[in-house]
C-alpha cells in the first residue's frame, strides 16, 4: 500500500518514475528538477476504505445501470411510461453551464447554458431519437426514416443501428455540415442526397414512408416531442424546480419549440413549477418565417426559400407550425431572427469560452442580446440559452471563420505558421495575439 499511496491525510506527491525523487503537488515544472525524468502523481490513502469507499463513491453518483441513466427515461412517467425496455445509449445528463463572457455578451444579469450538444451523437436530437427508436422497435418497424439537416440523421443512423432496425435519411446535397454527414455514414444508415431543399426532403421522406410502410421519425412524430421535453424538466431540474425568466432555443422545424411548451405546460400542471417562464425561439434571418409570422401576431403564414450558414436550421417551411403558435403563446413568448453576422459572432463569444457549439446553437445566445437590447429581455433577467450542437458538427464553418475570410472577422483566431526554431516562437509570443 504504502508503495502506492501515500499518508492519509496529505496532498497528492509528483513523484519522478526514474530517480524517485518527490515534489510537491504545485511544483511547476513538467519533468524531474533533478534528472529530468517523467513524473507520476502519487495519491494519499483514502480516510474510507472498502465497502465504505465504495459507499462514498456510490451517494455522489446519481445514475444507475440501465435506463435509469438516461436524462430522457429518468422522466419515463412523462416521456412514454409503459415502455418496458428503451433504445438508449444513454443520452441527456447534459451539463449548464455559467460562463461571464458569454453572460456579459448577451447583457443580462444571470445567463445559463444548457448544452444539448454534449448529448452521445452530439446534439439534442438524441433526446427524441431515444424514444422514437424505442417506439420503432415496440411496433416492429422494418425501417426507419427521416429527413434531416443533419443531426437528426446523424442521431437516427446512431439508434437505428443500436436497435438493429435499418435507417433511411434524406437530406440535402451539398447543405449538411461535415461532421453529421460522416456521422450518417459511419453508423451505417442509407444516406441519401437529395438534389432540393431541406423542405423537399421532408416532403419525400413523408410520402416514401407511407408508401414504402417505413416507420418516420421526424418531429411530426409525436414520440420525439415527448423525449425532447426532457431538456425542459431537465434544465428545470438542474435549478432546482425554480423557474428561470426566459428559455431561448434556435428555431428551425419547430419541433423543440413545440416540445418545450409541452414540457411546461405539463410541468405547470402537475405542480412542479409555479410559474411558467418565457420561451424565445430565435431563427436565422434568411430562414425566418415563424418570425415574420409573429411580428405579425401570427395572422400569416409565410414560406421562404432558406439561406444560412447555419444549415441545421436552414428550413423554409417548418412542419410544426401550430403547435410552436401555441407554445409561444401559452408561455407569453417571444420569437426573433438573427443575421448570420450575428450567430457567427455569438458563437465565436461561446467557443472561445471554451464552451463550443455549432452555428445553429448560437442563435440562442445572439437572440439573447439581440432582445435584451431591444428592452424585451429586462437586465434583471434569469435566462437559460439552450445549445443544441457541438461545436465538432461543422468544422467547416470554424476554418472559414478562423482562417479564410477576408478581411478576418474582429474575433478570428489566425493560426500562425513558421519555421521550426525557438526564436520563431519567441517572436510570436512577444506580438499581440490579433
Ligand atoms: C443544432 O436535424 O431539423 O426547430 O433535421 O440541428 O426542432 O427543428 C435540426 C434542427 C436547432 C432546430 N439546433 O430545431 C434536423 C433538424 C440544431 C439543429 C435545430 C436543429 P427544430
Amino acid at each position: 500500500m504504502s508503495e502506492i499511496f501515500a499518508v492519509a491525510g496529505t496532498p497528492s506527491v509528483q513523484r519522478c518514475e526514474s530517480c524517485g525523487a518527490t515534489w510537491p503537488e504545485l511544483d511547476a515544472s513538467a519533468t524531474c528538477r533533478s534528472c529530468d525524468g517523467l513524473l507520476a502523481i502519487v495519491q494519499p490513502t483514502p480516510t474510507a476504505h472498502g465497502a465504505a469507499l465504495l459507499q462514498r463513491f456510490g451517494s455522489r453518483c446519481c445514475t444507475h445501470p440501465g435506463s435509469e441513466a438516461s436524462g430522457v427515461w429518468r422522466f419515463a412517467e412523462l416521456v412514454m411510461p409503459t415502455a418496458t425496455s428503451h433504445v438508449t445509449h444513454p443520452e441527456g445528463n447534459t451539463p449548464l453551464l455559467r460562463r461571464t463572457a458569454v453572460q456579459t455578451y448577451a447583457g443580462v444579469a444571470e445567463l445559463w447554458l444548457k448544452h444539448e450538444g454534449q448529448n452521445p451523437t452530439g446534439s439534442f436530437k438524441d433526446r427524441g431519437m431515444t424514444v422514437a427508436v424505442t417506439q420503432a422497435a415496440r411496433v416492429g418497424a422494418r425501417a426507419v426514416a427521416c429527413a434531416s439537416t443533419g443531426n437528426t440523421s446523424a442521431s437516427l443512423a446512431s439508434y437505428a443501428a443500436h436497435a438493429g432496425i435499418p435507417a433511411l435519411v434524406l437530406v440535402p446535397r451539398g447543405q449538411v455540415a461535415m461532421g453529421k454527414l460522416t456521422q450518417s455514414l459511419a453508423y451505417g444508415a442509407r444516406t441519401l442526397l437529395v438534389d432540393g431543399s431541406f423542405d423537399d426532403c421532408l416532403r419525400l421522406v413523408r410520402e416514401a414512408s407511407a408508401e414504402l410502410g417505413v416507420y418516420l421519425v421526424n418531429s411530426v412524430n409525436p414520440w420525439r416531442i415527448e423525449g425532447q421535453k426532457t431538456i425542459v424538466f431537465e434544465l428545470l431540474q438542474q435549478r432546482g424546480w425554480q423557474a428561470p425568466d426566459w428559455i431561448a432555443l434556435p428555431a428551425g422545424n419547430l419541433g423543440n419549440t413545440s416540445a418545450f411548451g409541452k414540457a411546461l405546460r405539463e410541468a405547470h400542471a402537475l405542480g412542479l413549477i409555479d410559474r411558467v417562464p418565457r420561451l424565445l425561439a430565435v431563427q436565422a434571418a434568411g430562414a425566418a418565417p415563424f418570425a415574420t409570422a409573429f411580428a405579425d401576431d401570427f395572422a400569416t403564414h409565410p414560406t421562404v426559400k432558406p439561406e444560412t450558414i447555419a444549415t441545421a436550421i436552414r428550413i423554409g417551411d417548418p412542419a410544426s407550425w401550430d403547435r410552436a403558435i401555441r407554445a409561444i403563446r401559452e408561455t407569453n413568448g417571444a420569437v426573433a431572427s438573427v443575421t448570420d453576422d450575428e450567430i457567427l459572432d455569438a458563437k465565436a463569444v461561446i467557443d472561445a469560452a471554451g464552451v463550443g457549439c455549432e452555428p445553429a446553437s448560437a442563435a440562442s445566445v445572439a437572440g439573447v442580446r439581440k432582445l435584451r437590447a431591444a428592452g424585451v429581455i429586462a437586465p434583471d433577467a434569469t435566462v437559460v440559452a439552450v445549445l443544441t450542437g457541438h461545436v465538432l458538427k461543422d468544422p467547416g464553418a470554424l476554418i472559414e471563420y478562423h482562417q479564410q475570410r477576408d478581411p478576418a472577422p474582429s474575433r478570428a483566431n489566425r493560426p500562425v505558421e513558421i519555421g521550426a526554431t525557438l526564436a520563431e516562437v519567441a517572436r510570436v509570443l512577444s506580438a499581440p495575439a490579433h
